[in-house]
């Protein structure tokens, strides 16, 4: 079978989070992508939060999957000439650099365009025109100037950031979309073009419900909020709503069999409204399908706390997984707080592919994400990341059409090569 991206080649000049994902997922369609490296030094999260000595850590090896490594350096002369040729033979070039790293490379967007009309250029920075757009970014930042931090958290508490890198991996899923719609645009057009994202914008995209929220309280209070039940006035922006469901069905987290010695003994639990009579039943409150301060919705939202104390007494009998058993029965959406210990030994995720083992030549087997996107025609096969300029030979020669004797050259120039590895 062959794969949806096949035929597409991508110059990878991405590093860190954010464009590593975009890329990784590219090449888990199927496209060739060469990821270009500084020699000796290569993708800085190679060696960054190292577990196992002289092996890739795993921060590079779960970024970079089913992609070639080229080591070239672009300031040097013929390495600029390198990449003028693969940026010839290439559709597309993603590129997460700091602001104006790529114009000081001397490749503009007018440059790349005269080499190559049809190639698209994708990049991320950490903000879009405006003051900020000089600014360096990682993901933390992002989630603070992209409204997650001051939505997450508890309303007396710090601004906090979450755990899932909606500012990293979140753009490079946003960039990703960009480059095959830009893709599918060129079919019809024959050009290339700019695809841009920035990281503020990727994770606002993904807060649009605290946006929708920031309107509706120039219109009241937000009355499926807790606070709202505690008689806390709301102040001019939305604040930390703990966990509090983002959506019209109040849900919470509650303590689970366990919970005093387990972190993770929770469950999330959702009083959607068509089964309210079934949670009534459960936790033995059968009089509240009937009594006016709990039958309908809009009476429930001042006691969300009374309520979910009340469900949370029950859910403390049972385990996160008995308790979830026994609520999926009657359609209760529900989903117990799963660790990642219980995500990496979960065996329905092995099976499909979300979870994966892959064998690496340092560092031995070890655990990685596979490609959430499932495709019927397109299926993924996870290979290795590249050890740093695994490939240079093999694409000088067989991307490029470099004879070995140029090869030679090039490796002569020190253009891909660390100045320690040089020739004599
Ligand atoms: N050969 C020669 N030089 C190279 C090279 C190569 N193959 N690859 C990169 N370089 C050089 C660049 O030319 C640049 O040099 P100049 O500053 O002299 O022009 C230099 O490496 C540094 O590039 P950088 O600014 O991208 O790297 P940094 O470590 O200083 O900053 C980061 C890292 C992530 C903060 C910055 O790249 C950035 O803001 N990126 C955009 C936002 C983003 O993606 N952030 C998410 C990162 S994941 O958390």
């Amino acid at each position: 079978m062959t794969q949806a991206l096949k035929g597409i080649r991508i110059l990878d000049f991405t590093h860190v989070q954010s464009g590593p994902t975009c890329t990784q997922l590219l090449a888990w369609f199927g496209a060739d992508v060469i990821k270009v490296e500084r020699p000796g030094v290569g993708d800085i999260t190679r060696g960054q939060l190292m577990d196992v000595p002289n092996a890739d850590a795993l921060y590079f090896t779960m970024l970079n999957h089913n992609k070639r490594s080229i080591t070239l350096d672009t300031k040097n002369k013929t390495g600029k000439d390198v990449l003028e040729r693969l940026i010839k033979n290439c559709d597309v070039l993603v590129e997460n650099f700091g602001p104006g790293v790529l114009d000081r490379m001397g490749f503009t967007w007018e440059k790349i365009q005269t080499l190559n009309p049809r190639m698209i250029v994708a990049s991320i920075k950490g903000f879009g025109p405006g003051p900020y757009e000089d600014c360096k970014v990682y993901e933390n930042v992002a989630q603070c100037t992209g409204g997650a931090a001051s939505t997450t958290g508890f309303r007396d508490g710090l601004p906090l950031v979450t755990g899932a890198q909606i500012g990293d991996s979140g753009t490079g899923l946003h960039l990703a979309l960009g480059i095959v719609t830009a893709l599918f645009q060129r079919t019809a057009t024959g050009k290339g073009q700019m695809v841009t994202c920035a990281m503020q914008d990727g994770v606002l995209n993904l807060c649009r419900v605290k946006l929708r929220d920031q309107q509706r309280l120039a219109h009241g209070p937000l009355r499926e909020y807790s606070q709202f039940g505690e008689g806390i006035e709301f102040g001019e922006a939305v604040p930390r709503a703990g966990n509090d469901s983002g959506g019209g069905q109040p849900g919470r987290i509650l303590k689970c069999k366990g919970w005093e010695k387990d972190p993770d003994a929770y469950i999330y639990f959702i009083t959607q409204a068509p089964v309210w009579e079934k949670i009534c039943d459960i936790i033995g409150e059968p009089t509240w399908k009937t009594d006016p301060n709990y039958a309908k919705p809009p009476a429930r939202l001042p006691r969300l706390n009374e309520i979910f104390s009340r469900i949370e007494q029950w859910t403390m009998t049972k385990t996160k997984f008995e308790a979830m058993d026994i609520l999926n029965e009657f359609d209760i959406p529900c989903g117990p707080i799963l660790s990642m210990k219980e995500l990496a030994e979960d065996k329905s995720l092995r099976k499909s592919g979300t979870v994966v083992e892959v064998d690496h030549p340092a560092r031995g087997k070890y655990l990685s994400v596979g490609n959430p996107i499932k495709m019927s025609d397109s299926p993924t096969e996870v290979k290795r990341s590249p050890l740093l300029g695994e490939h240079t030979d093999e694409i000088l020669m067989q991307v490029l059409g470099y004879s070995s004797a140029e090869v030679a050259g090039i490796k002569a120039s020190g253009a891909t090569e660390a100045p320690s590895r040089k020739p004599a």
